[in-house]
């Protein structure tokens, strides 16, 4: 299996990270889908990252799609299966997402877009979702902090501290941290996790095959 993406995306980090806990080899490609656009294209004409090259040669996207397939590959699953804790591992993980989106929607807005052609109230519009997202997600944690163990972290926890992370990686300014202490702990136990320092939000980085 190859797994085709940057690691500063943190959707094709938490595949990294959730593939190698699950005990899955695959190799790496970090390929961007901005300077690599041509050589990703090849791979996967849709040109979105994470791509997963299955040894069958079936090429997938979409990282919660991946990770299906992977806890299918590996027989077993990051995801409790109680439907009273299921239920929360998944508002957790949708609002990581959705703060993921949010945080690339501004930075390709400011990246990619010339300054003239900037649409103000759309920024104010997906900045106001981010927010949300994020003030949702502090106050699951202050209610209930999310297993940060390397034996017992679950999706949820992965995803939320890939999601904060990336966030203050590109954003800080437009989420300062010291508003979101829990959000802020979390990742500092998950950044320090080995998994987390092997598999570093990094465009430098290629993974090796494991
Ligand atoms: N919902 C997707 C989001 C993936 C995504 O948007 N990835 C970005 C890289 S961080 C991408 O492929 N951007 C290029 C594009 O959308 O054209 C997932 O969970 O994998």
């Amino acid at each position: 299996m190859k797994l085709i993406g940057m690691l500063d995306s943190p959707f094709v980090r938490r595949v990294a990270i959730s593939m190698r806990l699950l005990g899955l080899p695959f190799e790496h490609a970090a390929i961007s889908v901005f300077r690599g656009f041509d050589a990703f294209e090849e791979i996967n004409p849709v040109v979105k990252a994470p791509t997963l090259i299955c040894d069958g040669g079936s090429v997938l996207m979409d990282s919660t799609l991946l990770l299906l397939y992977a806890e299918a590959l590996a027989g077993r699953s990051l995801m409790p299966t109680a439907p009273a804790e299921l239920v929360r591992e998944l508002r957790l993980i949708g609002l990581a997402l959705a703060a993921c989106e949010k945080t690339a929607q501004i930075v390709y807005e400011r990246g990619l877009r010339p300054a003239e052609k900037r649409h103000e109230p759309w920024i104010e519009r997906v900045t106001g979702q981010l927010h949300a997202a994020y003030r949702e997600l502090e106050a699951e944690l202050a209610a209930q902090p999310l297993d940060t163990s390397a034996e017992g972290i679950r999706q949820s926890g992965i995803t939320v501290g890939v999601a904060w992370t990336f966030t203050q990686f590109l954003l800080p300014e437009v989420v300062p941290a010291g508003g979101f202490p829990y959000l802020g702990a979390h990742a500092a136990a998950t950044e320090a996790l080995p998994v987390f320092q092997a598999i570093p939000c990094d465009d430098a980085v290629t993974l090796g095959a494991h």
